[in-house]
């Protein structure tokens, strides 16, 4: 059984409900240690104490491998270093259905490109979500989500799946799924590039909602034109509304 457990995460509020996750199981909290990468405040974790490794730093990697025996990544801004992931066994929650949303941000490119979505743990291995799958499962998606509403329903069900697979995975009791095949992988610049929407481009109606949807999370300025007259970006988002 794994007994010392690191977590490391860039989501304070996955870092709390996996805390809640431990304490519901009745887990011994005080194997599990919790983590930052230095992309975040450690005061943001709420009641968590949580330490900062900066995984680009040797040393740090070579006392983590010395002193854990398990280490989650809970959507960790920092990809985990080969000596790493060869060092002592890595597993990540990642909020896609592997391997077709790999990479970043899988609920936007889902919405954009038609794809399936879902949640998966799996170990990590070299490449970015693509090692083998412990237990992965598909949510339902809208014509109606934004990107914010689909997110919510993946958390959701990285959290089911946790608490329905942490036991087992502490227990080293789990059987791997191989990938079927490589897969779709999405980077930030992927992202980066569906933000400007060219006013002179002509786009089919559905393609542009689906692009706006993708694009329209809470708050977050996302997708945006350039203002002719001044030059200046406006912002745009989206709203929809199923009748009742
Ligand atoms: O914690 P997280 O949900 O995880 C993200 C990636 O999706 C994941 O694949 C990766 N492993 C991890 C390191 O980073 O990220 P977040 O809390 O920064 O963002 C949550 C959602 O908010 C994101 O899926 C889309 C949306 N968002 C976020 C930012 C910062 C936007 O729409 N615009 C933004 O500028």
């Amino acid at each position: 059984m794994y007994t010392k457990v690191l977590i490391i995460s860039d989501n304070a509020s996955l870092c709390n409900k996996f805390k809640q996750v431990v304490k519901d199981l009745s887990l011994d909290t005080q194997g599990f240690t919790f983590a930052t990468s230095p992309y975040s405040n450690s005061n943001d974790f709420g009641g968590i104490k949580v330490l900062t490794y900066d995984l680009k730093i040797e040393s740090n990697v070579n006392y983590i491998i010395s002193n854990y025996d398990l280490v989650f990544s809970i959507h960790c801004k920092q990809i985990f270093p080969k000596p790493l992931v060869k060092g002592v066994k890595c597993i990540n929650i990642h909020p896609g259905y592997n391997p077709i949303n790999r990479g970043w941000y899988p609920q936007v490119f889902s919405i954009i490109n038609d794809l399936p979505i879902g949640a998966t743990i799996h170990e990590i291995d070299e490449q970015l979500d693509h090692g083998g799958v412990i237990v992965r499962e598909l949510v339902e998606k809208f014509s109606y989500d934004t990107s914010e509403t689909l997110y919510n329903r993946i958390l959701e069900k990285e959290v089911d799946l946790l608490y329905r697979y942490l036991p087992s995975i502490l227990n080293k009791k789990y059987d791997l799924i191989s990938p079927e095949d490589e897969g779709n992988l999405y980077l930030k610049k992927d992202f980066n590039k569906l933000l400007e929407i060219d006013l002179q481009e002509e786009y089919k109606a559905g393609d542009l909602i689906n692009r706006l949807r993708a694009l329209t999370h809470g708050a977050y300025k996302n997708a945006y034109f350039i203002d002719k007259e001044t030059g200046d970006k406006i912002y745009i988002g989206i709203q929809l509304n199923k009748e009742n």
